[in-house]
């Protein structure tokens, strides 16, 4: 049986995305859909808490079990959280439709319990340049979050 997952957005920017892993895979497949958004690339990651009482910024920083710095999703430095960009139409919808193995739905890794942030600028992958690139990829302002739910396998 697979364990799946979901997460609602919410703000001025909304969304449902979709988390699934079969049980003997280390793969999470991620899907969904954004909208509300400038067009372009949006940070999208899966940040430490799953605590959003001070709306998207107590959700603390990105999910980093490993201790690494900031990196793209395919670099092998990396936050486990660092699932890149979302890249939004000029319509301001972006589809999520990514694979990922350094994020797990159950185990130490899980990222149940915990917050998917979309942000207002592009994450430059932590090679831009900027004091915050290694730590956030300089993704600026949290315009939406949720935390990432279990749902009905
Ligand atoms: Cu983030
Ligand atoms: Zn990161």
């Amino acid at each position: 049986m697979p364990v799946k997952a979901v997460c609602v957005l919410s703000g001025d920017v909304k969304g449902t995305i979709y988390f699934e892993q079969n049980a003997d895979s280390d793969a999470v497949k991620v899907t969904g859909e954004v909208t509300g958004l400038k067009a372009g690339n949006h940070g999208f990651h899966i940040h430490e808490f799953g605590d959003n009482t001070n709306g998207c910024t107590s959700a603390g920083p990105h999910f980093n079990p490993h201790g690494k710095e900031h990196g793209a999703p395919d670099a092998s430095v990396r936050h486990a959280g660092d699932l890149g960009n979302v890249v939004a139409d000029a319509g301001g919808v972006a589809k999520v439709d990514i694979t990922d193995k350094q994020i797990s739905l159950s185990g130490p890794l899980s990222i149940l319990g915990r917050t998917v942030v979309v942000h207002a600028d592009p994450d430059d992958l932590g090679v831009g340049g900027h004091e915050l690139s290694k730590t956030t990829g300089n993704a600026g302002a949290r315009l939406a979050c949720g935390v990432i739910g279990i749902c009905k396998a």
